[in-house]
Parts: structure tokens; C-alpha cells; sequence
């Protein structure tokens, strides 16, 4: 095999997917701005190019809101391709945006840019300090509940039509959303993507809070889809650590960062399904969801040092060729197809892997590392596998997984923030 050939695809593949400061996730499917995408690009250009991982960050905030909010998608400019476009999100501002968030990656990605090099990076982690904890201010203000995360999306999961949100989603009743042309599927195999009624359920969300004039307390009233995410409770309180890193190192005030820790520490609790694993729960019902996705290994990451997950995690490893799938593979609607409902994401990997490492499961993180290594270099920078087989799947040339590849999974990266 040869690696440096990989590593200059994968360096190709940022330059390629560049679009002059902003990185696209992939052409044709993703042809956008997305927030969390963006934040593994800038990981990857800080491996050999740091000033451009710095513009990416730049960029990506041109798109905060007055109220801290750090949109899901920023849409800098005009593409075909994507729907639900800007019209359809109708935010009144400039650079055009979604309505919703995305998993706060940024304060943990931003770190370790910044440490890259340090000399360069100090002017601009001073400038981008503020964002960030204005970002996260909005998250405990909106979105706390009983120390642990609410999204009012599938898509600020990132984990789109994840087995967590089935309950919460049959709930909803999709009348009335018309007649619309999905762009995704004439990108890819639609047995790869969520279905109808996902899609109709999704949009359904979509008009009733920009009816609401994106108001994150009518939202919080009347909202159709409220649930803890255990993946954003995990990835948040990672990336408060962080951000009290970068705190202490700049010399700002930390009481509130601590608070905010302490908080969902204790929050990490409530996302315990006596079932025997961390599970999402449904703000509306009170219920768990009863789903055990790749979510939950986010365990580690978080900083929590139960090793409760690791049960699950051993057997998960042995029963697929490549893991981690983004369900159980035990679970009836297990699908190595499908999107975020039983496919491996090199990006979650590299979250899960990391996590493990830290904690001292070398050979776990290891084994991990090994197998999104093998799925890459054999098939291709795809956006998913089948943790079966290995099969390639969703869209190809794919933004983070060419980053995870120079940062973590490949033979030549450093394998740790
Ligand atoms: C997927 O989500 C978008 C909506 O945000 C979509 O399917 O249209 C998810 O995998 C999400 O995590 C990711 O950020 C995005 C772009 O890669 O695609």
C-alpha cells in the first residue's frame, strides 16, 4: 500500500472541495457550508497548512447569529444541487443560513489548530475565543435540560435518521408539507438515504420553527421534536473542557466554563437507560429512546471515565468486520446501508478512538484506528461503509474523511488532538 499516495489524495481532496475559505463537505450532495464538516477540515488543513485552517474558522463564524447561534449551514453563495435551500430556511440575514446547529466540535478542533502553532494561531484564538463562548452560552441557555442537551432537529443530531429519533418522529404527523424535489437522492442510491417519510417529518420541523421566527423559547413551547441527544451532550462537554483549556491559556475568567461542566457531568447521568447504556431521551414524553448507536462510545471523549460503554463496544467490535456501525448491529432496524441507521463514519471513529486512547484503551483505539484506516485505503475517502463488508457508500471525495485520515486514522498522522 502506498501511503504517501493516500496522504496527498486526501490533501488533494481539501484543496478540491476548497471553495476560497469555506470547504464543502463534497461537491453535487453537499454544496455548502456545513458546521461541524467544516470544523474536521480545518483539522485536516492544520496538518499542512495552518493559516487556511484558520480562514476556514473565520468563515464558518461569518455565519453566527446575534444570539450566539452557529447555524448548521452557512450558504455563502448560490448552489444547485441541495434542497432545503436558503428560501426555504428563510433567515433574514447575510451570509444566508439555516436555522438550526450542529454538533459543537469547533472549541476541541480549534484547540488543537491552535496548538499546532501556537506563535501563528494566538491573534486568532483571541479573536475566535468570544464566538465560541458565545456558541456554548446559547447551548445552556436554549438547550440544557437536566444537565444534558436538547436538539430540535434530526439534523443538529448530525446523526440524521438515527434509531434515536424514531419514537420522536412517529409523533409527528406530516400533513401538510406538499408537494417538494429532494436533491439528495439524485446524488445518490436512495436505499443509502433517509425515506419519505423521514424527509417529510424533517420539513415538517423546518416550517413550523421558522413559523415560530426561529425563537428558541416558542420553539422550546410548541415544538414538534425535542430530545436530549446523548451524541451532543457527549461532544459538548468535551468541547466545554477544551474551551477551559483555551480559557486558562488566554487568561479569561473560568468560573462559568466550570459551572457549565459540573452541570453536564452530572447531566451525563440522566442519559444512563437502566436498559445498560447511554441513550437519548425524549424531552416531550420523558422517555429513553432505547437505542444504542455509535453515539453512546462517545463515552470516553467526553472525558467520562466510567468505562460503562465497554461492554457494548467489545461485542459490537467482534460481531461486525468493521466497526463502529452507527447501530447495533443486534437492533431489528439495523441496516449496513442506510445512512446513519448501521454504516461506519471515519469521523465518528476518529471521536470514539480518540476518546479511548485517552483513557488508556490502546488496543481498542488501535483496532479502531486500523479498521478506518484499511476501509479508506481500500475503498476510497467515501462518506460511510458497510460495517459488513466495507462497501463503500454516499457520497465519494469526501471532505472528513480525507481530514480524519491526515489527523487520525492514517498511518502517517498524529492520532490525537
Ligand atoms: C448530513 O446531513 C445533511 C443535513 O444537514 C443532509 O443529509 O442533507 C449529515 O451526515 C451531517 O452530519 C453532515 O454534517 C452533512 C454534511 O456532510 O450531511
Amino acid at each position: 500500500m502506498n501511503f504517501d499516495k493516500i496522504d496527498r489524495e486526501a490533501r488533494k481532496i481539501l484543496r478540491r472541495n476548497d471553495r476560497g475559505g469555506y470547504t464543502v463537505p463534497t461537491a453535487g450532495l453537499y454544496p455548502y457550508q456545513w458546521n461541524w464538516d467544516s470544523c474536521f477540515a480545518a483539522w485536516g488543513f492544520s496538518t499542512f497548512d495552518v493559516k487556511r485552517a484558520w480562514f476556514e474558522i473565520h468563515t464558518l463564524f461569518t455565519g453566527q447569529w446575534d444570539n450566539g447561534m452557529l447555524p448548521h449551514i452557512i450558504f455563502h453563495k448560490r448552489a444547485d444541487g441541495y434542497f432545503p435551500g436558503p428560501d426555504v430556511w428563510d433567515v433574514p440575514r447575510v451570509p444566508h443560513t439555516s436555522g438550526i446547529s450542529q454538533p459543537p466540535v469547533a472549541a476541541t478542533m480549534i484547540r488543537s489548530i491552535y496548538e499546532a502553532d501556537k506563535r501563528y494561531g494566538r491573534v486568532h484564538m483571541e479573536l475566535i475565543y468570544g464566538r465560541l463562548v458565545s456558541w456554548h452560552r446559547w447551548f445552556i441557555k436554549n438547550r440544557m435540560e437536566r444537565g444534558m442537551i436538547a436538539i430540535t432537529h434530526p439534523w443538529e443530531s448530525g446523526r440524521d435518521n438515527a434509531r434515536d429519533w424514531d419514537k420522536a418522529m412517529a409523533n409527528i404527523d406530516p400533513t401538510g408539507v406538499g408537494e417538494y424535489h429532494r436533491r439528495d437522492t439524485d446524488h445518490v442510491d436512495p436505499e443509502m438515504r433517509p425515506k419519505k417519510e423521514d424527509y417529510d417529518r424533517y420539513l415538517k420541523i423546518v416550517y413550523h420553527n421558522r413559523d415560530c421566527g426561529w425563537n428558541e423559547e416558542k420553539i422550546a413551547k410548541t415544538g414538534l421534536f425535542r430530545v436530549a441527544d446523548v451524541g451532543i451532550t457527549f461532544i459538548f462537554l468535551r468541547a466545554c473542557r477544551d474551551l477551559l483549556h483555551i480559557a486558562l491559556e488566554l487568561d479569561h475568567e473560568t468560573a462559568e466554563i466550570e459551572g457549565w461542566i459540573k452541570d453536564l457531568e452530572a447531566g451525563v447521568e440522566n442519559h444512563w437507560n437502566p436498559k445498560g447504556f447511554y441513550d437519548s431521551v425524549d424531552l416531550k414524553t420523558g422517555e429513553f429512546t432505547d437505542s444504542l448507536s455509535s453515539a453512546s462510545f462517545f463515552e470516553w471523549y467526553s472525558g467520562m471515565s466510567g468505562d460503562r460503554m465497554l461492554g457494548h463496544l467489545n461485542r459490537i467490535l467482534d460481531e461486525v468486520k468493521f466497526g463502529v456501525p452507527s447501530n447495533d448491529p443486534e437492533d431489528e432496524h439495523f441496516n449496513p446501508k442506510r445512512y446513519w441507521r448501521g454504516p461506519v463514519w471515519g469521523m465518528v471513529n476518529t471521536l470514539i478512538g480518540i476518546g479511548l486512547d485517552e483513557q488508556g484503551h490502546i488496543k481498542t483505539a488501535e483496532r479502531l484506528r486500523k479498521e478506518t484506516q484499511e476501509l479508506i485505503a481500500e475503498h476510497g475517502f467515501y462518506e460511510y461503509f458497510s460495517p459488513l463488508d466495507g462497501a463503500p457508500e454516499g457520497g465519494d471525495v469526501f471532505t472528513w474523511t480525507a481530514a480524519i485520515w491526515l489527523t487520525w486514522a492514517g498511518p502517517h498522522a498524529k492520532g490525537r488532538f
